[in-house]
């Protein structure tokens, strides 16, 4: 009789075990899974790359990475130059934007207030 006992346990806590809600957001997430599988037949299905590719043409330089330095501004990686070593705004500006955009700040502190315009003492 304990074995029959026994047996009627196990199938309770299997029907409960079933019947938790738990068990239904498995299934659910399961279903969701499934269309993952058909998005990944066309991975299969991707033709090869031809191995020409492989031979790039001349690569060109980006432009923002190597611009024409103006001349006098030849330096971008530290405090170079001072508003005295250009004869004009204009050349100071020049700079100013070169090395604003090579390093990303007034490296020579040629824009004392900050407004975006360098050396406003000059010519
Ligand atoms: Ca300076
Ligand atoms: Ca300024």
């Amino acid at each position: 009789m304990k074995i029959v006992v026994i047996i009627l346990t196990v199938l309770v806590l299997a029907v409960a075990l079933l019947t938790l809600p738990g068990y239904e957001q498995v299934t659910s997430a399961s279903v969701e899974v499934t269309p993952t599988v058909s998005e990944y037949l066309p991975v299969i299905l991707r033709p090869l790359p031809s191995p020409t590719p492989t031979l790039l043409p001349v690569p060109t330089p980006l432009p923002t990475s190597t611009p024409t330095a103006p001349s006098g501004c030849a330096i971008c990686s530290y405090d170079a130059y001072n508003c005295g070593d250009f004869d004009t705004q204009a050349e100071a500006q020049a700079c100013y934007e070169y090395c604003l955009a090579q390093v990303g700040y007034d490296v020579h502190q040629l824009d004392g207030d900050n407004d975006g315009v360098a050396c406003e003492s000059l010519p």
